[in-house]
């Protein structure tokens, strides 16, 4: 299977974290907003990230992915049971379609005044030459950015902040009593919710971590919810449950090896170790094995 991301976006991180969560092997393509669209089109006819290529063609939304993955790889559970699963979908339609939008406004309205810094976080892996470049073009792409991302002065990124205190509060004060949204447990709820937040944070060791140096705008904006209980729940969520520091092109380096790992989760023998295998090991076997012998139909080889 195939990623098709931007290295720092919400909704890309969201589908990273459910992927390395699960372990499920695949390749990861990161494009530079602006020149992604020629190549996004082709996969889906839109071009909004994040794409996933999968056995069964090209899915857009970072919802319907994670719906995939969970359908597909069902272990590690994200989802969640009813009454939960209601529960957790308007919480993360929540993030995703009001507050993850108004609270990019602000980040990137203040990361689009810098080209330096806008190209370093989104041309993350590049060498210093294709990032020089890609600065260049940033000032004749920023009206365009900020007319498709709603950013219309200086009210639109006040209202991001707004947002991000909104969504701050909201896990703050939900996940105070068991440290996490829904069922007194990690999933796609918390995911959601952490991955949304992070653009305001400064996780470390994470994929959501801002490059260095930063405009000072950015500094202001990260160090005003430093403080913020809900940044703290944001850090702890990262620190147990995300697994990962960066994010990369390329193969997985989770394939066989992940499988193994999984392996060795299993508690020694009997029934656990059988369920296991049968509803998570097998399937993932068969699913490389459909994935090295298909060929997507109109996708860039
Ligand atoms: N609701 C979508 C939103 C995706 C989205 O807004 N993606 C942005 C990056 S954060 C994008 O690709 N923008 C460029 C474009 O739409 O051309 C999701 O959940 O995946």
């Amino acid at each position: 299977m195939k990623l098709f991301q931007f290295r720092a976006s919400p909704f890309n991180e969201k589908v990273c974290w459910a992927l390395d969560f699960k372990r499920v092997p695949h390749e990861r393509v990161s494009l530079l907003p602006g020149p992604h669209m020629m190549t996004v089109r082709k996969l889906t006819g839109r071009t909004q990230t994040p794409v996933l290529l999968t056995p069964e063609g090209a899915i857009d939304g970072s919802a319907g992915i994670i719906d995939w993955l969970d359908r597909a790889f069902p272990e590690p559970r994200l989802g969640y049971d009813e009454p939960s699963a209601t529960e957790s979908a308007k919480i993360e339609a929540w993030f995703d379609d009001d507050l993850g939008p108004r609270i990019r406004r602000a980040i990137l309205g203040c990361a689009l005044a810098s080209p330096k810094f806008f190209s370093a976080l989104f041309g993350e892996g590049r060498t210093p030459l294709q990032k020089s470049l890609y600065a260049l073009t940033i000032p004749l792409a920023a009206p365009l950015v900020r007319k498709g991302n709603g950013i219309t002065g200086s009210a639109s990124i006040d209202d991001g902040r707004a947002a991000a205190r909104e969504g701050l509060d909201f896990v703050a004060g939900r996940a105070a009593r068991s440290g996490y949204l829904l069922d007194d447990r990690f999933g796609r709820a918390d995911l959601t919710a952490a991955a949304m937040l992070a653009m305001v944070i400064d996780v470390a060791d994470s994929p959501m971590r801002k490059p260095q140096p930063r405009p000072s705008a950015v500094t202001g904006l990260l160090a005003e919810f430093a403080d913020h209980p809900g940044t703290a729940w944001v850090n702890e969520i990262y620190r147990r449950h995300r697994g990962a520091s960066a994010s990369f092109d390329g193969p997985s380096a989770y394939g066989d090896q992940g499988l193994q790992q999984g392996r060795a989760g299993v508690p020694p023998g009997g029934w656990g170790a059988r369920f296991l295998y049968r509803e998570c090991i097998r399937p993932q076997r068969r699913f490389l094995e459909m994935e090295r012998t298909w060929q997507p139909s109109g996708a860039p080889a």
